[in-house]
Protein backbone atom coordinates (compact mmCIF):
# COMPACT_ATOMS: atom_id res chain seq x y z
CA UNK A 1 0.00 0.00 0.00
CA UNK A 2 1.55 3.06 -1.09
CA UNK A 3 -1.37 5.98 -0.74
CA UNK A 4 -2.11 6.97 3.00
CA UNK A 5 -5.29 6.30 3.74
CA UNK A 6 -8.20 8.86 3.38
CA UNK A 7 -10.06 9.04 6.39
CA UNK A 8 -14.24 8.50 5.43
CA UNK A 9 -16.93 9.48 7.80
CA UNK A 10 -20.02 7.21 7.53
CA UNK A 11 -23.56 8.49 9.70
CA UNK A 12 -25.94 6.18 10.48
CA UNK A 13 -23.92 3.45 10.24
CA UNK A 14 -25.34 0.93 11.75
CA UNK A 15 -28.63 1.54 9.53
CA UNK A 16 -30.45 -0.42 6.57
CA UNK A 17 -27.82 2.34 4.42
CA UNK A 18 -24.84 1.95 6.32
CA UNK A 19 -25.06 -1.73 5.81
CA UNK A 20 -25.28 -1.48 2.23
CA UNK A 21 -22.41 0.71 1.81
CA UNK A 22 -19.48 0.13 4.59
CA UNK A 23 -18.68 -2.99 2.60
CA UNK A 24 -18.51 -1.29 -0.90
CA UNK A 25 -16.10 1.64 0.62
CA UNK A 26 -13.89 -0.74 2.34
CA UNK A 27 -13.35 -2.60 -0.85
CA UNK A 28 -12.20 0.55 -2.90
CA UNK A 29 -15.04 1.35 -4.44
CA UNK A 30 -15.96 4.82 -3.19
CA UNK A 31 -11.99 6.27 -3.71
CA UNK A 32 -10.59 3.78 -5.97
CA UNK A 33 -9.00 0.54 -6.29
CA UNK A 34 -5.84 1.61 -4.89
CA UNK A 35 -6.90 4.00 -2.50
CA UNK A 36 -7.08 2.69 1.86
CA UNK A 37 -9.30 3.98 4.01
CA UNK A 38 -10.37 4.59 7.24
CA UNK A 39 -13.95 4.13 8.27
CA UNK A 40 -14.97 6.56 11.46
CA UNK A 41 -18.90 5.21 12.00
CA UNK A 42 -20.57 7.55 13.98
CA UNK A 43 -23.88 5.89 15.68
CA UNK A 44 -26.07 6.84 18.75
CA UNK A 45 -25.29 5.16 21.94
CA UNK A 46 -28.39 2.33 21.40
CA UNK A 47 -26.90 1.70 18.43
CA UNK A 48 -23.37 1.08 19.24
CA UNK A 49 -24.17 -2.97 19.77
CA UNK A 50 -25.32 -3.10 16.65
CA UNK A 51 -22.37 -1.22 14.86
CA UNK A 52 -20.24 -3.47 17.00
CA UNK A 53 -21.72 -6.64 15.00
CA UNK A 54 -21.16 -4.30 11.53
CA UNK A 55 -17.12 -3.69 12.63
CA UNK A 56 -16.90 -7.76 13.23
CA UNK A 57 -17.87 -8.06 9.91
CA UNK A 58 -16.02 -5.59 8.42
CA UNK A 59 -13.15 -7.36 10.11
CA UNK A 60 -14.43 -10.73 8.77
CA UNK A 61 -14.05 -9.49 5.13
CA UNK A 62 -10.16 -9.30 5.98
CA UNK A 63 -10.20 -6.27 3.03
CA UNK A 64 -6.96 -5.29 1.87
CA UNK A 65 -7.79 -1.73 1.65
CA UNK A 66 -9.01 -1.04 4.72
CA UNK A 67 -6.59 0.21 7.05
CA UNK A 68 -8.43 1.09 10.26
CA UNK A 69 -12.05 1.46 11.70
CA UNK A 70 -13.41 3.80 14.21
CA UNK A 71 -17.08 3.09 15.66
CA UNK A 72 -18.10 6.21 17.76
CA UNK A 73 -21.00 7.55 19.45
CA UNK A 74 -18.74 10.68 20.04
CA UNK A 75 -18.81 13.81 17.15
CA UNK A 76 -14.91 14.32 17.09
CA UNK A 77 -13.89 11.36 17.00
CA UNK A 78 -16.03 11.02 14.15
CA UNK A 79 -15.17 13.65 12.72
CA UNK A 80 -11.56 13.96 13.65
CA UNK A 81 -9.26 14.10 10.15
CA UNK A 82 -11.71 13.20 7.86
CA UNK A 83 -12.17 13.82 4.03
CA UNK A 84 -15.58 12.36 2.87
CA UNK A 85 -17.94 12.62 5.29
CA UNK A 86 -21.27 10.81 4.45
CA UNK A 87 -24.14 12.14 6.43
CA UNK A 88 -26.64 8.96 6.04
CA UNK A 89 -28.14 9.14 10.05
CA UNK A 90 -31.30 10.96 10.56
CA UNK A 91 -35.01 10.96 11.39
CA UNK A 92 -37.19 10.51 8.57
CA UNK A 93 -40.56 12.01 8.22
CA UNK A 94 -43.28 9.60 10.39
CA UNK A 95 -46.94 9.70 9.98
CA UNK A 96 -48.13 12.99 11.50
CA UNK A 97 -45.54 14.74 11.30
CA UNK A 98 -45.45 18.04 10.14
CA UNK A 99 -42.48 19.34 8.39
CA UNK A 100 -41.52 21.87 10.75
CA UNK A 101 -41.20 18.98 13.24
CA UNK A 102 -39.15 16.96 10.76
CA UNK A 103 -37.12 19.89 10.37
CA UNK A 104 -36.51 20.62 13.88
CA UNK A 105 -35.85 17.10 14.84
CA UNK A 106 -32.95 16.88 12.12
CA UNK A 107 -31.34 20.14 12.90
CA UNK A 108 -30.69 18.66 16.20
CA UNK A 109 -28.41 16.05 14.82
CA UNK A 110 -27.11 18.04 11.22
CA UNK A 111 -26.40 21.42 13.19
CA UNK A 112 -24.27 19.76 15.51
CA UNK A 113 -22.46 17.79 13.19
CA UNK A 114 -21.59 20.87 11.25
CA UNK A 115 -20.08 22.07 13.98
CA UNK A 116 -18.03 19.51 14.73
CA UNK A 117 -16.59 18.81 10.98
CA UNK A 118 -15.67 22.75 11.04
CA UNK A 119 -13.88 22.10 14.41
CA UNK A 120 -12.49 18.60 13.22
CA UNK A 121 -12.40 16.95 9.44
CA UNK A 122 -9.35 17.67 7.56
CA UNK A 123 -8.64 20.59 4.80
CA UNK A 124 -9.75 18.67 2.35
CA UNK A 125 -13.50 17.50 3.79
CA UNK A 126 -15.88 16.87 1.60
CA UNK A 127 -19.54 16.05 2.37
CA UNK A 128 -22.31 14.20 0.88
CA UNK A 129 -25.28 14.35 2.99
CA UNK A 130 -28.04 11.58 2.15
CA UNK A 131 -30.59 11.48 5.26
CA UNK A 132 -33.76 13.24 4.34
CA UNK A 133 -34.70 15.89 3.71
CA UNK A 134 -31.51 16.01 2.49
CA UNK A 135 -31.04 19.53 0.74
CA UNK A 136 -32.42 21.05 3.85
CA UNK A 137 -30.30 18.81 5.96
CA UNK A 138 -27.37 20.01 4.32
CA UNK A 139 -28.11 23.31 4.66
CA UNK A 140 -27.97 23.04 7.85
CA UNK A 141 -24.85 21.35 8.08
CA UNK A 142 -23.12 23.73 5.89
CA UNK A 143 -24.42 27.08 7.38
CA UNK A 144 -22.76 25.39 10.73
CA UNK A 145 -19.40 25.25 9.57
CA UNK A 146 -18.37 28.31 7.86
CA UNK A 147 -15.01 27.48 7.39
CA UNK A 148 -15.73 24.57 4.83
CA UNK A 149 -16.09 26.14 1.52
CA UNK A 150 -19.19 26.25 -0.19
CA UNK A 151 -18.33 23.99 -2.83
CA UNK A 152 -17.20 21.05 -0.77
CA UNK A 153 -21.44 20.37 -0.22
CA UNK A 154 -23.27 18.01 -1.56
CA UNK A 155 -26.88 16.35 -0.67
CA UNK A 156 -28.00 13.12 -2.70
CA UNK A 157 -30.15 13.26 -5.91
CA UNK A 158 -28.64 10.53 -8.00
CA UNK A 159 -30.60 7.74 -6.52
CA UNK A 160 -33.49 9.95 -8.51
CA UNK A 161 -31.27 10.19 -11.46
CA UNK A 162 -30.55 6.49 -11.91
CA UNK A 163 -34.22 5.81 -11.22
CA UNK A 164 -35.06 7.99 -14.28
CA UNK A 165 -32.01 6.58 -16.27
CA UNK A 166 -33.98 3.12 -15.78
CA UNK A 167 -37.33 4.20 -16.71
CA UNK A 168 -36.03 5.63 -20.06
CA UNK A 169 -33.89 2.76 -20.81
CA UNK A 170 -36.76 0.69 -20.47
CA UNK A 171 -39.63 2.70 -22.43
CA UNK A 172 -36.95 3.13 -24.80
CA UNK A 173 -35.73 -0.53 -25.19
CA UNK A 174 -31.92 0.39 -24.90
CA UNK A 175 -29.45 -0.20 -22.61
CA UNK A 176 -29.71 1.82 -19.50
CA UNK A 177 -25.40 2.69 -20.33
CA UNK A 178 -27.02 4.38 -23.79
CA UNK A 179 -28.80 6.45 -21.52
CA UNK A 180 -27.29 10.28 -20.29
CA UNK A 181 -27.52 13.58 -19.34
CA UNK A 182 -30.24 13.27 -17.17
CA UNK A 183 -30.36 15.91 -14.45
CA UNK A 184 -33.08 15.90 -11.33
CA UNK A 185 -33.96 19.68 -10.99
CA UNK A 186 -34.26 21.10 -6.87
CA UNK A 187 -35.15 19.11 -4.27
CA UNK A 188 -35.03 15.11 -3.72
CA UNK A 189 -38.66 14.93 -2.44
CA UNK A 190 -41.87 14.45 -4.63
CA UNK A 191 -41.39 18.30 -6.56
CA UNK A 192 -38.18 17.02 -8.16
CA UNK A 193 -37.94 17.37 -11.57
CA UNK A 194 -36.46 14.42 -13.53
CA UNK A 195 -35.67 16.75 -16.99
CA UNK A 196 -36.18 14.10 -19.90
CA UNK A 197 -36.35 16.52 -22.02
CA UNK A 198 -32.42 17.44 -21.89
CA UNK A 199 -31.48 13.63 -21.60
CA UNK A 200 -29.94 12.22 -23.97
CA UNK A 201 -30.10 8.30 -25.42
CA UNK A 202 -27.58 7.08 -27.77
CA UNK A 203 -26.85 10.97 -27.96
CA UNK A 204 -30.46 11.81 -29.42
CA UNK A 205 -32.90 13.75 -27.01
CA UNK A 206 -35.15 11.07 -25.12
CA UNK A 207 -38.01 12.84 -26.35
CA UNK A 208 -37.31 12.13 -30.19
CA UNK A 209 -36.21 8.46 -29.57
CA UNK A 210 -39.09 7.38 -26.71
CA UNK A 211 -41.83 9.60 -29.02
CA UNK A 212 -43.97 9.30 -26.28
CA UNK A 213 -44.86 13.41 -24.98
CA UNK A 214 -47.89 11.96 -22.32
CA UNK A 215 -45.63 9.33 -20.98
CA UNK A 216 -42.86 12.04 -20.18
CA UNK A 217 -44.69 14.62 -18.67
CA UNK A 218 -46.82 12.09 -16.79
CA UNK A 219 -46.44 8.50 -15.42
CA UNK A 220 -42.51 8.89 -16.35
CA UNK A 221 -42.21 12.06 -13.88
CA UNK A 222 -44.47 10.19 -11.24
CA UNK A 223 -42.74 7.01 -11.37
CA UNK A 224 -39.82 8.66 -10.42
CA UNK A 225 -40.94 10.89 -7.88
CA UNK A 226 -42.62 7.95 -6.03
CA UNK A 227 -40.11 4.84 -6.30
CA UNK A 228 -39.44 5.24 -2.81
CA UNK A 229 -42.67 4.77 -1.93
CA UNK A 230 -43.51 2.04 -4.01
CA UNK A 231 -39.94 0.30 -2.77
CA UNK A 232 -41.10 0.77 1.03
CA UNK A 233 -44.71 -0.16 -0.30
CA UNK A 234 -42.99 -3.67 -1.58
CA UNK A 235 -40.60 -4.24 0.77
CA UNK A 236 -41.40 -2.79 3.77
CA UNK A 237 -38.52 -1.00 4.27
CA UNK A 238 -37.13 1.84 2.40
CA UNK A 239 -34.61 2.01 -0.63
CA UNK A 240 -31.29 0.89 1.25
CA UNK A 241 -29.27 -1.13 -1.57
CA UNK A 242 -30.17 1.18 -4.45
CA UNK A 243 -29.46 4.87 -1.93
CA UNK A 244 -25.95 3.14 -1.11
CA UNK A 245 -25.62 2.68 -4.78
CA UNK A 246 -26.48 5.79 -5.36
CA UNK A 247 -23.94 7.12 -2.41
CA UNK A 248 -21.22 5.52 -4.27
CA UNK A 249 -21.82 7.18 -7.15
CA UNK A 250 -22.45 10.37 -5.82
CA UNK A 251 -18.75 10.35 -4.56
CA UNK A 252 -17.03 9.16 -8.05
CA UNK A 253 -18.99 11.79 -10.17
CA UNK A 254 -16.82 14.59 -7.77
CA UNK A 255 -13.87 13.46 -7.97
CA UNK A 256 -13.73 11.35 -11.40
CA UNK A 257 -13.77 13.34 -14.04
CA UNK A 258 -17.14 13.69 -16.43
CA UNK A 259 -17.19 11.91 -19.25
CA UNK A 260 -16.91 14.34 -22.38
CA UNK A 261 -20.01 15.90 -23.05
CA UNK A 262 -21.93 14.40 -20.15
CA UNK A 263 -23.23 15.65 -16.43
CA UNK A 264 -24.79 14.17 -13.23
CA UNK A 265 -26.68 15.02 -10.89
CA UNK A 266 -25.62 16.61 -7.63
CA UNK A 267 -27.72 19.04 -5.33
CA UNK A 268 -24.90 21.88 -4.45
CA UNK A 269 -24.70 25.32 -3.05
CA UNK A 270 -26.62 27.54 -5.95
CA UNK A 271 -24.95 30.31 -6.42
CA UNK A 272 -27.89 31.81 -8.92
CA UNK A 273 -28.21 29.53 -11.52
CA UNK A 274 -31.30 29.17 -13.11
CA UNK A 275 -32.65 32.16 -11.77
CA UNK A 276 -32.64 29.94 -8.58
CA UNK A 277 -31.83 32.35 -4.92
CA UNK A 278 -28.18 31.77 -4.00
CA UNK A 279 -27.34 29.27 -0.81
CA UNK A 280 -30.07 27.21 -1.45
CA UNK A 281 -29.09 23.05 -1.99
CA UNK A 282 -30.62 22.44 -5.41
CA UNK A 283 -30.39 20.03 -7.52
CA UNK A 284 -28.48 20.78 -10.91
CA UNK A 285 -26.45 18.94 -13.72
CA UNK A 286 -22.74 19.01 -12.81
CA UNK A 287 -19.30 18.11 -14.39
CA UNK A 288 -16.01 17.58 -12.32
CA UNK A 289 -13.16 17.85 -13.80
CA UNK A 290 -11.17 15.23 -12.57
CA UNK A 291 -8.51 17.27 -9.49
CA UNK A 292 -11.66 18.05 -6.82
CA UNK A 293 -13.07 20.96 -8.94
CA UNK A 294 -16.63 20.88 -10.58
CA UNK A 295 -19.25 23.68 -11.99
CA UNK A 296 -22.81 23.88 -12.88
CA UNK A 297 -23.76 22.91 -16.21
CA UNK A 298 -25.36 26.22 -17.48
CA UNK A 299 -27.44 27.41 -21.01
CA UNK A 300 -29.79 23.90 -20.65
CA UNK A 301 -33.09 24.89 -22.20
CA UNK A 302 -36.49 24.55 -20.00
CA UNK A 303 -39.51 25.03 -22.11
CA UNK A 304 -43.05 26.35 -20.50
CA UNK A 305 -43.83 22.94 -18.73
CA UNK A 306 -40.32 22.56 -17.20
CA UNK A 307 -39.95 25.98 -15.92
CA UNK A 308 -43.27 25.43 -14.12
CA UNK A 309 -41.86 22.14 -12.11
CA UNK A 310 -38.67 23.98 -11.49
CA UNK A 311 -40.44 26.98 -9.98
CA UNK A 312 -42.60 23.98 -7.92
CA UNK A 313 -39.73 22.86 -6.23
CA UNK A 314 -37.75 25.78 -6.06
CA UNK A 315 -40.73 27.41 -3.74
CA UNK A 316 -40.40 23.76 -1.63
CA UNK A 317 -36.61 24.76 -1.07
CA UNK A 318 -37.00 28.08 -0.21
CA UNK A 319 -39.77 27.67 2.08
CA UNK A 320 -37.69 24.93 3.54
CA UNK A 321 -34.92 27.01 4.21
CA UNK A 322 -37.56 29.95 5.59
CA UNK A 323 -38.57 27.18 8.37
CA UNK A 324 -35.05 26.24 9.84
CA UNK A 325 -34.06 29.79 9.54
CA UNK A 326 -36.79 30.68 11.52
CA UNK A 327 -36.19 27.78 13.77
CA UNK A 328 -32.43 29.39 14.20
CA UNK A 329 -31.13 26.53 12.65
CA UNK A 330 -28.86 28.64 10.15
P1 LIG B 1 -32.13 3.45 9.22
O1 LIG B 1 -33.19 3.90 10.14
O2 LIG B 1 -31.98 2.02 8.86
O3 LIG B 1 -30.71 3.93 9.78
C1 LIG B 1 -30.50 5.21 10.28
C2 LIG B 1 -29.44 5.09 11.33
O4 LIG B 1 -29.11 6.40 11.76
C3 LIG B 1 -29.90 4.32 12.58
O5 LIG B 1 -29.00 3.25 12.81
C4 LIG B 1 -29.87 5.36 13.68
O6 LIG B 1 -29.46 4.82 14.93
C5 LIG B 1 -28.84 6.33 13.13
N1 LIG B 1 -28.92 7.67 13.71
C6 LIG B 1 -30.01 8.36 14.12
N2 LIG B 1 -29.65 9.53 14.64
C7 LIG B 1 -28.31 9.60 14.55
C8 LIG B 1 -27.37 10.58 14.93
N3 LIG B 1 -27.72 11.71 15.53
N4 LIG B 1 -26.07 10.32 14.69
C9 LIG B 1 -25.69 9.17 14.11
N5 LIG B 1 -26.54 8.21 13.74
C10 LIG B 1 -27.84 8.43 13.94
O7 LIG B 1 -32.32 4.36 7.91
P2 LIG B 1 -31.71 4.14 6.46
O8 LIG B 1 -32.61 3.29 5.67
O9 LIG B 1 -30.28 3.75 6.56
O10 LIG B 1 -31.86 5.61 5.86
C11 LIG B 1 -31.12 6.67 6.39
C12 LIG B 1 -31.59 8.00 5.79
O11 LIG B 1 -31.44 8.00 4.37
C13 LIG B 1 -33.08 8.32 6.03
O12 LIG B 1 -33.19 9.67 6.42
C14 LIG B 1 -33.71 8.14 4.68
O13 LIG B 1 -34.85 8.92 4.53
C15 LIG B 1 -32.58 8.61 3.78
N6 LIG B 1 -32.66 8.22 2.38
C16 LIG B 1 -32.25 9.12 1.46
C17 LIG B 1 -32.25 8.84 0.12
C18 LIG B 1 -31.81 9.86 -0.89
O14 LIG B 1 -31.94 9.58 -2.09
N7 LIG B 1 -31.28 11.02 -0.52
C19 LIG B 1 -32.78 7.54 -0.40
C20 LIG B 1 -32.79 6.47 0.65
C21 LIG B 1 -33.18 6.90 2.02
O15 LIG B 1 -34.59 6.97 2.07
Amino acid sequence: MSKAPVHVTVTGAAGQIGYAILFRIASGQLLGPDQPVVLRLLEIEPAMKALDGVVMELEDCAFPLLAGVEPTADLKRAFDGTSWALLVGSIPRKAGMERGDLLNVNGGIFKPQGQAINAHAASDIRILVIGNPCNTNCLITRSNASDVPADRWFAMTRLDQNRAQSQLARKAGAPVSEVTNVTIWGNHSATQYPDFANAQISGKPAPEVIGDADWLRGPFIEIVQKRGAAIIEARGLSSAASAANAAIDSVNSVWRETPKGQWSSLAVCSSGQYGTPEGLQYGFPVVADGSGGWSVVEGLEHDDFAQEKLRVTTEELVSERDEVKALGLI
